[in-house]
């Protein structure tokens, strides 16, 4: 087999120089909580693949439905000849997405596409042009999608002009807006909205229940139901992106569980099934069926075999009890990350997140200045220890921990002394 060193060699030839990759290093096998390279290092996995392996990767059952699925057939198009297995992931998702309402769901193949379809239901739905989203945001890399991202560096940096009707209001950041209270920084959130776009206009409300690639940025709690509320009053779609936060990551199936918030529509991906490329977008039956048929599709949206995977996965999520699982990962690692908090000098100034979305944000010693560079030298040094670690945020300065949710404790152990290493 070749090596990862010739394998880099092969890709500077090959492949396009604006995809990036986190590690140098080439992938030979994965499992549960570890991923092995081309030459027989194991690395702790932190990042699941970016939230999206949360049964692990190649977990047993994803893998046996798989196969029996390629056996059979692997694509007929769901709109030229229709099979059960997506009309039964649409009947799992509407039964585990919040809000007892009658649903009804539509699959496509990446977060991004699913983002971009909410806010096509939800316009035709109304009838209203504007899109609100938050600073902070992250919702993809299409056109719509990058200009309903908040961050210009590395997304949207020569790639305009972007879309319109797309309106960026404050965000409930407790760490940066003097603490706030959530139902403060909604009022906030509101009066701008109502001040500079109109009520009346707004076709939807697109926010992350807990912003991911924006920094793992927490709302302060009543924000998200305060936004719901008004959304209500005003007639505005409430369309929460799941799409990192969804499938047992938060330590519940959603994270809009959490403050019993009902959105009219969730978009979903990443962890949906179990590394296969499947998302959906689930709401109010009503809404989605305001849409004349042949309005939603796509060749590939919903394919069988990612149908299939998603059907193994959420049973896997059922049967191992996941959303257990990613609070039992919380209440391990975040007494492990407070700790080198306390031992940072002042560096970190904050460890949040919930369940197995956890974080932690780099400043410079006593201010509340971000701290990029230290953030990725630590990165870094997990990476060369044997860790997986992601960052992110605005700032470039938050140090996020995704690890599969199927993790066992030592490793988990193992992957937070390494962490605590690279502190040191
Ligand atoms: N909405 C909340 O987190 C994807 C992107 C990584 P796609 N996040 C990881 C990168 O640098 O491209 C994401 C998300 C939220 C939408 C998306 C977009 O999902 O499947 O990457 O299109």
């Amino acid at each position: 087999m070749a090596s990862s060193e010739e394998l880099h060699k092969r890709r500077q030839a090959a492949v396009a120089r604006g995809v990036g990759s986190v590690v140098d290093s080439y992938v030979d096998h994965a499992s549960g909580g570890t991923v092995t390279d081309v030459e027989g290092r194991e690395w702790i996995d932190f990042a699941a693949g970016i939230a999206v392996t949360n049964v692990g990767n190649s977990a047993p059952r994803v893998v046996e439905a798989v196969r029996a699925q390629v056996e059979r057939f692997t694509h007929t198009c769901f709109m030229v000849a229709p099979y059960e297995s997506y009309v039964a992931v649409c009947e799992q998702l509407n039964t585990l997405t919040p809000g007892s309402f009658e649903k009804r769901s539509a699959l496509f193949n990446s977060g991004a596409e699913a983002v971009e379809n909410a806010v096509k239901i939800a316009r035709h739905a109304t009838g209203r042009p504007a899109v609100v989203v938050f600073d902070h945001a992250y919702h993809g890399r299409t056109n719509l999608t990058m200009a309903l991202t908040a961050k210009n560096m590395p997304y949207k940096h020569r790639f305009g002009p972007f879309a319109g009707e797309v309106y960026r209001v404050p965000m409930s950041y407790p760490l940066r807006d003097g603490g706030l209270s959530g139902a403060k920084a909604a009022a906030r959130a509101i009066e701008t909205v109502e001040k500079q776009v109109g009520a009346e206009n707004v076709a939807a409300l697109l926010i992350e229940p807990i912003q991911g690639e924006g920094g793992f940025v927490v709302p302060a709690p009543g924000f998200l139901p305060a936004l719901r509320e008004w959304a209500t009053a005003a007639g505005v779609v409430f369309v929460a992106d799941e799409i990192q936060t969804g499938f047992c990551r938060t330590g519940d199936w959603f994270a809009c569980d959490h403050e019993g918030v009902e959105p009219d529509l969730v978009t979903l991906a990443k962890g949906i099934a179990g590394g296969l490329p499947l998302a959906a977008v689930t709401g109010r039956a009503e809404l989605m069926d305001a849409v004349h048929v042949g309005g939603l599709g796509g060749t590939y949206g919903g394919s069988p075999i990612a149908c299939a995977a998603a059907l193994a996965s959420i049973e896997t999520m059922h049967e191992l009890d996941l959303a257990a699982a990613a609070r039992r990962i919380e209440s391990v690692l975040v007494p492990r990350l407070r700790a080198i908090a306390e031992r940072s000098g002042g560096r970190v100034a904050e460890v949040r997140g919930r369940g197995a979305m956890l974080a932690m944000e780099l400043v410079q010693p006593g201010t509340s200045t971000p701290d990029p560079v230290g953030t990725a030298a630590v990165s870094a040094a997990c990476h060369r220890a044997g860790l997986l670690t992601l960052t992110c945020g605005t700032y470039g300065n938050v140090l996020r921990l995704l690890p599969p949710l199927v993790i066992s404790d030592d490793e988990l152990a193992r992957g937070a002394d390494i962490l605590a290493a690279a502190f040191d």
